[in-house]
């Protein structure tokens, strides 16, 4: 970085989050409002990708008139949710779609559609690969009630992660679900018909997004554009939630074949314990966490999700 004052040119240097990104353009909300960015030619040379500026990103800007100004500059992130990208020659690379992600609000229903654990283990574990906080959501409580709830979802609060159960009938869980997203920078993903836009409709009235059959239509024309936006959520401390097509498309998601192991964070305290550097856990001798299943520590049905998916990795 160079020692440019703060006042560049007579403009004030501001800083901001960046909102919205569209082919090129960026809107930031800075102290004096949200401004249409573009990015400084010098960032662009710098860095020849995609995402050198994302929703979430913290950026210093020139303003140049009333409405508009220049990303100068992009702080280092702390967090990122990428997908996998084909890049140049056919090599993967990685896409950042949101910068400074602060949790995964994984959406599933109790019923209807019918609780997958397997597809909220991949979750889990792409948010795990990612090195990103996950809070399980077990909407429509009221269609199950407690007892069926905590059944199903219950195994997840025991390895750790938070379990919010609600229900946008009856209001269960909201105030919990709003303590959760207020003052930070949340994905909410889960497969259609969840209820994903039921939740933020009530976390926030008057966000009047699209639910039911309606949605479906919407969310596939939505598919093909490239917005991506974080929604400002009118809680106390402030809070966003990203929206972005492609965190819609779980394949696209980095898939960590190598520390599959490490992202079922039940299993990490038994990993240096195996016999074998490299273990895959599902044939070895002496392997700590077949020991650790056999004692009833690790769960039956997320190992095998897990021997499934080291088997399977696309299925
Ligand atoms: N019984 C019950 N139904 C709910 C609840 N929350 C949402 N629904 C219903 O579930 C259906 C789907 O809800 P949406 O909010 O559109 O689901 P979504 O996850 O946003 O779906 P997509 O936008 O297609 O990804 C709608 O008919 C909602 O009324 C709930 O807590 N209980
Ligand atoms: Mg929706
Ligand atoms: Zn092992």
């Amino acid at each position: 970085m160079t020692d440019r004052p703060l006042i560049a040119s007579g403009r004030a240097s501001l800083r901001g989050t960046v909102l919205r990104a569209q082919s090129g353009f960026f809107w930031v909300r800075t102290e004096v409002g949200i401004l249409e960015c573009t990015l400084r030619g010098r960032l662009k040379k710098e860095r020849q990708s995609s995402d050198i500026a994302v929703i979430g990103d913290q950026v210093e800007v020139t303003q140049v008139s009333p409405t508009h100004g220049a990303i100068e500059a992009v702080t280092p992130r702390n967090s990122k949710l990428a997908r996998r990208a084909v890049g140049s020659k056919g090599i993967w690379k990685e896409d950042v779609i949101v910068a400074n992600v602060d949790q995964v609000m994984l959406v599933m229903a109790c019923a209807q559609p019918d609780f997958s654990p397997r597809m909220l283990d991949r979750y889990l574990v792409l948010s795990e690969a990612s090195e990103l906080d996950a809070v399980v959501i077990a909407n429509k409580l009221d269609l199950v009630g407690d007892q069926r709830a905590r059944a199903l979802f219950d195994v997840y609060a025991r390895i750790g992660y938070p379990v919010i159960y609600t229900s946008t009938r009856t209001g269960a869980g909201i105030a919990e679900l709003q303590a959760r997203l207020a003052g930070r920078i949340s994905v909410v993903t889960g497969k259609s018909g969840v209820g994903k836009s039921s939740l933020l409709n009530v976390v926030q009235p008057g966000l009047g997004l699209a639910t039911g059959d309606v949605s479906a239509l919407l969310s596939k024309g939505r598919h093909t554009t490239t917005v991506a936006e974080l929604i400002q959520l009118d809680l106390a401390g402030g809070g966003y939630v990203a929206d972005t097509p492609g965190i819609r498309e779980l394949g696209l998601w980095r898939f960590p074949l190598d520390d599959l192991a490490w992202c079922y964070r039940e299993f990490r305290p038994y990993l240096d314990e195996c016999r074998f550097a490299g273990c895959s856990h599902i044939h070895e001798p002496d392997c700590a966490v077949q020991a650790a299943l056999a004692e009833g520590a690790i769960d039956a049905a997320r190992y095998q999700s897990y021997v499934r998916l080291r088997q399977n990795p696309s299925d």
